[in-house]
C-alpha cells in the first residue's frame, strides 16, 4: 500500500519536487501545487505540502504548531540523527533559540552594518572598474554575484584566509541535505567530513579577526549571554547561511535586470530602488525555495487534518508568486511593494541576515548602475541545481558602459 494522508479529500500529488525536471524549472509544479488545495500530500515523501502564501504565511506565523527544532529539512530529528549538530538558530525554537538569535540580530542589525557600507562600497568599485577594464562581456555569476560576497562577507566575519575555497561547497551540501537523500546529496557526500573540518575551523575563537562578526560572537560569549560551546556554532551558521543565500540573491536580481531592460533604466534614475530591486528579485526567484515545519499537535488547515509530528514543506518561492496574494506575480517590477514576500521566511526565524544581504546587494547594484547603461544576456543561461536554493550556475552577459 502507498502511504496515504489521514483524510481522505487532501489532494495527492506523486510529482517529486526535488527531481531534475522540477529544480530545472519549479514554476509549472508550483502552479498545479497551488490550484491543488491549501494543503497537497506528497507521496513519494508521505510529507504534506503548502504552496499559495495565506498558509504558508501563517504557519511560518506559528511557530508553536509548525516547530523548527525537529529540523526544517526532511528528515525527523524524533527518528534519524542529524547528519551535522543542528543549528542553534535554524533547528531551534524558543526558549533555546532566543539568545543566539538576540545576538546575531544586534550583530548583523542596520546599526552596526553602517560601519561596513563604506569600505563595501570601495570594494565594489574595485571590483566593477578591474570587471569592466578586461571588457564588457563576464559571466555575471563567477565575476559579481560570488565575487561580490566572497571578497567582502568572510572579512566581514573575520574568517582566515584559509579554507574561504570551502564555503560554498559546504553550504551547497548543506542546502542540498535539507533535501530527500537523492543523487544531489551523494555527490556533496565524499567531501562531508573534510568540508564540515574546514568550516569548524574558521569558527575557533583563536583564528578570528578582532573586529569582525565572529570576535562579536565571541565577546557575547564573555559577557554570558551564551556559553562557549555556542559561540562556534553561532559562527558556523553565518558561514553556512551566508554565503550561497547572497550569491543567489545577487545572481537573482542580475537575471531579473538583464532580462528586463526598462527596469534596468529605472535603476539608473534612482539609486534608492536598489533595495527594492533587491527584494523584488527575492520574490521573484527565491533563492532558498523552500524549508520544512514539523507539527507540535493535530492542526487543521485549509479542511485537511494534519496530524502531530509530520512535515510540511513550506514552498517559500511558490507562495512568492501566488496570484492570491501577488498581482502579476510573474513579473518582475520595480513598481511592485514586494514587502510581505517570505523569501527571507516570515516571524521569528525570519532570516537574521536579511540587512547585509541588502547591504551587499544595494552596494553593488548601486556601483553597476553608475558604471552601466544596460545590460543583457549574451549566451546560453546554466541553472545550479539544489534541493533548496534556486541558483545559477552561468549567465552570461554583455553591458554597455555609461
Ligand atoms: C537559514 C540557514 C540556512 C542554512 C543554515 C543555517 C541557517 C544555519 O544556521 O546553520
Amino acid at each position: 500500500m502507498t502511504a496515504q494522508p489521514i483524510t481522505s479529500d487532501t489532494p495527492v500529488s506523486n510529482v517529486d519536487p526535488f527531481s531534475y525536471d522540477v529544480l530545472e524549472d519549479p514554476l509549472p509544479f508550483q502552479a498545479a501545487l497551488r490550484e491543488a488545495g491549501p494543503v497537497v500530500y506528497l507521496e513519494k515523501y508521505d510529507v504534506y505540502a503548502m504552496g499559495r502564501y495565506a498558509e504558508v504565511h501563517a504557519a511560518l506565523t506559528d511557530w508553536q504548531t509548525f516547530q523548527s527544532a525537529a529540523g526544517v529539512g526532511l528528515s525527523n530529528f524524533r527518528y534519524e540523527k542529524p547528519w551535522r549538530p543542528p543549528s542553534l538558530l535554524l533547528e531551534a525554537d524558543p526558549p533555546h533559540h532566543d539568545a543566539p538569535r538576540a545576538i546575531l540580530s544586534k550583530i548583523l542589525g542596520p546599526r552596526e552594518l553602517r560601519r561596513l557600507a563604506k569600505s563595501w562600497a570601495a570594494d565594489a568599485e574595485e571590483l566593477v572598474d578591474d570587471l569592466l577594464a578586461k571588457g564588457t562581456e563576464f559571466d555575471a555569476v563567477t565575476d559579481l554575484a560570488a565575487a561580490f560576497p566572497l571578497r567582502i562577507f568572510p572579512d566581514a566575519v573575520g574568517i582566515p584566509q584559509e579554507g574561504r575555497e570551502n564555503l560554498l561547497p559546504y553550504g551547497d551540501h548543506v542546502f542540498n541535505a535539507f533535501g530527500p537523500p537523492n543523487e544531489l546529496v551523494a555527490k556533496g557526500a565524499p567531501r562531508v567530513a573534510e568540508l564540515s573540518a574546514s568550516i569548524a575551523a574558521q569558527c575557533a575563537r583563536d583564528v578570528l579577526t578582532p573586529d569582525g562578526f565572529g570576535a562579536q560572537i565571541w565577546a557575547a560569549a564573555d559577557r554570558g549571554d551564551i556559553t562557549e560551546a555556542q559561540a562556534p556554532l553561532i559562527v558556523r551558521s553565518l558561514l553556512t547561511a551566508g554565503v550561497d543565500t547572497t550569491v543567489n540573491g545577487l545572481a537573482a536580481v542580475l537575471f531579473a535586470f538583464a532580462t528586463n531592460p526598462d527596469q534596468w533604466g529605472r535603476l539608473r534614475e534612482g539609486p534608492a530602488l536598489s533595495r527594492t530591486a533587491f527584494d523584488e528579485a527575492v520574490r521573484f526567484e527565491s533563492p532558498v525555495q523552500t524549508f520544512f515545519r514539523t507539527t507540535t499537535r493535530d492542526i487543521e488547515v485549509g479542511g485537511t487534518l494534519i496530524p502531530e509530528g509530520r512535515k510540511i514543506l513550506m514552498f517559500l518561492g511558490s507562495a512568492n508568486r501566488d496570484p492570491r496574494r501577488w498581482e502579476n506575480p510573474e513579473i518582475f517590477d520595480l513598481n511592485r511593494d514586494p514587502s510581505g514576500h517570505v523569501g527571507f521566511g516570515f516571524g521569528i526565524h525570519q532570516c537574521v541576515g536579511q540587512h547585509v544581504a541588502r547591504l551587499e546587494a544595494s552596494t553593488i547594484l548601486n556601483t553597476l548602475a553608475k558604471r552601466i547603461t544596460s545590460l543583457e544576456i549574451n549566451g546560453p543561461t546554466r541553472r545550479h541545481h539544489n534541493n533548496t536554493l534556486r541558483a545559477w550556475e552561468s549567465l552570461p552577459v554583455r553591458v554597455e558602459l555609461a
